[in-house]
């Protein structure tokens, strides 16, 4: 398995995911293995974000995620600590893969979104770089 230090944004890939149209509505089912590359070990989601606010701020070192704009829509930059790149998620079919060893930030939610995260592990704080210098130094350490 690759060295999660040496991930790079562009390790990270959007995903559709199945979309099942009814004229009653739409469904989108995700199975492990099947519409996913990890086990699913924790769900979460963010709602309720105040208009201007970020989320994330940090980097993980083992943790696989898969980001939904579940409702609504949102911004995510990524960053290798050398390259950086924005993603716009506003598809309830549209995953963001963000894999481990990258700074991410969550900007621009719009009025009543909600981003949902499907997760590898269970939290873990110990799992989270919260500080810029410390995720720039942890990069660094795998030349
Ligand atoms: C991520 C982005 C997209 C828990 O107790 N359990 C959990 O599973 C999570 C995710 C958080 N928490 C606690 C830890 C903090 O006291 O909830 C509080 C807020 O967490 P945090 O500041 O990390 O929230 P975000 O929105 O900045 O980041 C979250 C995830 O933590 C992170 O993995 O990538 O959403």
């Amino acid at each position: 398995m690759m060295d999660f230090k040496k991930y790079t944004i562009y390790d990270c890939s959007i995903v559709h995911l199945p979309k099942i149209e009814k004229r009653e509505g739409n469904i989108t089912p995700i199975e492990n293995k099947k519409d996913i590359p990890f086990d699913i070990r924790r769900i979460y989601y963010l709602y309720d974000v105040p208009g201007g606010e970020a989320r994330g701020g940090h980097a993980h070192k083992k943790l696989h995620q898969f980001l939904i704009a579940a409702s609504g829509s949102f911004d995510v930059l990524l960053d290798d600590g050398k390259n950086k790149k924005v993603v716009n998620l506003n598809r309830p079919y549209i995953a963001l893969h963000i894999v481990p060893g990258l700074w991410r930030e969550l900007l621009n939610f719009s009025s009543g979104s909600i981003c949902l995260v499907l997760a590898s592990e269970i939290y873990d704080e110990d799992d989270y770089i919260r500080n810029y210098k410390d995720f720039i130094n942890f990069k660094g350490s795998s030349k």
